[in-house]
């Protein structure tokens, strides 16, 4: 394990006051996201699926806070949080989850097929596990170019038990490419909890078969996942190749929405929620040392909930694509000359 997670700088005390409140913004912004979601799916303005991020905000904000907008993340079906937090936009990801037109895919691939090359969000992804090559990918691009670009990789406990997990890791490892695998450890993976279906109790632990680094930490604390991946993310700029960081968190809501939920307790869910939640954990932390107002906790809460708005309201009016529309963008236009 190298280094023991207390023993990480404290990068956080350095952020400047602005630095230390948007972390909570980011939070913020994508609970409020989320929830409106929520009730928007159950009111049937929203088709298809919708997986929700509630409960683990604190991993892509801590973890983006550290990043340039030309690094490159990969994201799983659970992604509008990691999509948010890299600085897409909110209008086009609701007209997305809509099926609009003016969506991230024309409305065509709806909730989990955001991406946004623009500012390195490389997707959302139905397929579990299917980030790891191309965050790969996206390394190789860096170790290619001679760029100190990085390439992080999120991906749940359950998707560490595919083999593209195995490919990717070694793979980035023999040839020390700049990815940051970030495990959302959310305890289960579907109905199945990770106690059941995953051999080791830390996943961090499954570094040692590819000779690399693995950490630990509480993924429901902002400030640890900010040092953490502060002091990885600049030794994976250094050249030092791929680290596994295992960010053990709690998926509060349903697998998606809908969910019976029939593998787990109500009293566990709600202990969870009331007690380990990543938002009201960094706003108690942020009132007891002054680093911010209450009022200007109000304020964050309120902006969100105008910005949501407004992109609802973006939804709400774009059209929807014309049927004959299905059939475009399928295939590059090299490929059409093909066929
Ligand atoms: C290759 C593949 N197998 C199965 C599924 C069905 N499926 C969707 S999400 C999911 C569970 C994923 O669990 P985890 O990786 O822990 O992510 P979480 O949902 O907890 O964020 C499964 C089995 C899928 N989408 N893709
Ligand atoms: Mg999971």
């Amino acid at each position: 394990m190298g280094v023991r997670i207390k023993e990480f700088p404290n990068a956080f005390l350095e952020l400047t006051s602005q630095g230390k409140k948007e972390l909570l913004r980011t939070m913020i912004r994508i609970r409020s996201f989320e929830t409106r979601v929520e009730e928007l799916f159950l009111a049937k303005r929203i088709p298809g699926f919708v997986h929700l991020y509630i409960g683990e905000e604190a991993i892509a904000a801590g973890i983006m806070a550290n990043l340039r907008k030309n690094d490159w993340i990969t994201s799983t079906h659970r992604g509008h949080g990691h999509a948010l937090a890299k600085g897409a936009q909110m209008t086009r990801m609701m007209a997305e989850l809509y099926g609009k037109r003016s969506g991230y895919c024309k409305g065509k691939g709806g909730s989990m097929h955001i991406a946004d090359f623009s500012v390195g969000m490389l997707g959302a992804n139905g397929v579990v596990g299917g980030g790891f090559t191309i965050a790969v990918g996206a390394g190789m691009t860096a170790w290619m170019k001679k760029t100190d670009q990085v390439a992080i990789c999120f991906f749940g406990d359950g998707a560490s038990n595919r083999g593209t997990f195995h490919e990717a890791l070694n793979m980035a490892a023999i040839w020390k490419l700049p990815v940051l695998f970030i495990n959302e450890n959310n305890l289960y993976a579907s109905t199945t909890p990770a106690s059941y279906g995953v051999a080791v109790s830390r996943i961090s632990d499954r570094a040692a078969g590819y000779g690399i680094d693995g950490y630990t930490v509480d993924g429901n604390n902002v400030v640890e996942v900010y040092n953490v991946s502060h002091t990885l993310i600049d030794r994976l700029r250094s050249g030092k190749g791929p680290i596994l960081l295992e960010c053990r968190t709690y998926r509060v809501k349903g697998h998606y929405v809908g969910d019976p939920e029939k593998y787990r307790t109500r009293e566990e869910v709600k202990n969870q929620a009331e007690e380990n939640d990543p938002i009201k954990r960094y706003t108690s932390y942020l009132l007891e040392h002054s680093f911010i107002q209450p009022e200007e906790i109000d304020l964050l809460w309120k902006e969100a909930k105008e910005e949501v708005e407004a992109a609802v309201r973006y939804a709400e009016e774009d059209p929807y694509p014309e049927p004959d529309e299905a059939i475009q963008d399928l295939f590059s236009s090299d490929q059409e000359v093909l066929v």
